[in-house]
């Protein structure tokens, strides 16, 4: 609300003196934090050029099991610092299947996970919430001369010394801000890498945060004439026989509790033997869960190893998915998020269920039946304040 408007409900409503100096005093603070906080953004961003210019062996790390915004950071970033800032080595790591035709889109197989040197002058995390996820590539980060980190996670644990966080859709679009901010020069190539961390972190801007700056950073890339559309296709349009088949076998799999609220899907060793899926290929299936009418929380628990599970969970509006995951050990987005278990499936069964449970009961009033058409007020639609 704008000052003048204060003024006019001020003076025809039943505004005391009181609540117009409380209503004053809340706009000042509110526009001091902004200011601050666009100003700690900035200083942030020139001590990560002044830590890129300063370093002259810098490794980028992202976390284990990378998704395809993982990737693409690792991709994008090294190529940015490559062609913008003279005489660096960068190195990439990352605890992946060097194989597999996800990473092959973006990272050539000798380019990842090189020797390395003993000490970096500077270690850049990538779309991880902890250093932990990193997972053998630790170290790496622990050891660094200095240290920084881009990251979209709502339970981000600001674990470098510098951390560049903002909630939005995908760590590449942190990386195309910021290299605007820098004034670097960005190939269309790198705008590539960019869009499919976004479409992939959001599935085609569907769920996680979508941000002013996401609409702003398309705004460009269809300024820029890309090829949006093939990209779109290669992620969306694009599934193998086996992963289908997986897919039938998730969906064969799903199970509903609290009165259809919340769907629980599972995929073993052997569904993956048996379709011929490769790792990798369950990325999105927890989806099918989700878009189902009723349910407000979906999740699916993939058996690595002896008593090892991934568990992916998707909510819908109201519902925090990241809070559960915290719970467990995981991390996330409100409406997107993960953790891995290690024991017997009966132990967190009752757990689980409990944590579920109490976040569909704060979700019910927020559900609605249908949607509204009619003129209403606008919402703010940042769901992550
Ligand atoms: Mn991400």
């Amino acid at each position: 609300m704008g000052n003048l408007a204060q003024v006019f409900l001020c003076k025809t409503a039943s505004f005391s003196k009181f609540d117009f100096k409380v209503i004053l005093w809340y706009n000042s603070l509110s526009s001091f934090l902004r200011r601050r906080n666009i100003e700690s953004k900035r200083r942030s961003v020139k001590l990560f050029k002044r830590q890129i210019e300063e370093s002259q062996k810098i490794a980028l790390l992202t976390h284990e099991k990378p998704d395809t915004d993982a990737i693409a950071s690792l991709a994008a970033l090294k190529k940015l610092i490559e062609t913008n800032f003279s005489g660096k080595t960068v190195d990439i790591f990352a605890d992946a299947d060097n194989s597999s035709d996800q990473l092959k889109q973006f990272i050539k197989e000798d380019e990842l996970n090189v020797q390395r040197v003993p000490i970096y002058d500077l270690a850049i995390g990538l779309d991880a919430p902890n250093s932990k996820r990193f997972s053998k590539f630790e170290d790496i980060f622990l050891n660094a001369k200095a240290t920084v980190q881009l990251d979209h996670h709502i339970t981000n644990e600001y674990f470098a010394e510098n951390n560049l966080v903002y909630i939005t859709s995908s760590t590449t679009e942190i990386i195309y801000i910021i290299a605007k901010l820098m004034n670097l020069e960005i190939s269309n190539g790198v705008c590539k890498m960019v869009y499919a961390g976004m479409i992939t972190d959001t599935a085609n801007f569907t769920q996680g945060s979508r941000k002013k700056s996401t609409i702003a950073t398309l705004n460009d890339f269809y300024d820029r004439k890309l090829d949006l559309e093939s990209i779109s296709e290669y992620f969306f349009k694009n599934n193998s026989i086996s992963k289908n088949k997986l897919l039938e076998r998730a969906i064969h799999s799903m199970k509903f509790y609290f009165g259809g609220g919340l769907a629980l899907m599972k995929l073993s060793k052997q569904d993956f033997l048996e379709t011929g899926a490769k790792p990798g290929e369950e990325e999105g299936i927890v989806n099918q869960g989700i878009s189902t009418k009723g349910v407000n929380i979906a999740c699916i628990f993939i058996k690595r190893d002896n008593n090892l599970y991934y568990v992916s969970l998707r909510g819908k509006a109201g519902v925090n998915v990241a809070k559960i995951a915290e719970k467990f050990g995981g991390g996330g987005h409100e409406s997107m998020a993960a953790f891995t278990y290690q024991g017997n499936l009966c132990d967190i069964k009752a757990d689980f269920f409990k944590e579920c449970k109490q976040e569909l009961k704060t979700c019910e009033d927020t559900i609605k039946n249908g949607i509204s058409f009619d003129d209403e007020p606008s919402l703010n639609s940042d769901r992550e304040k």
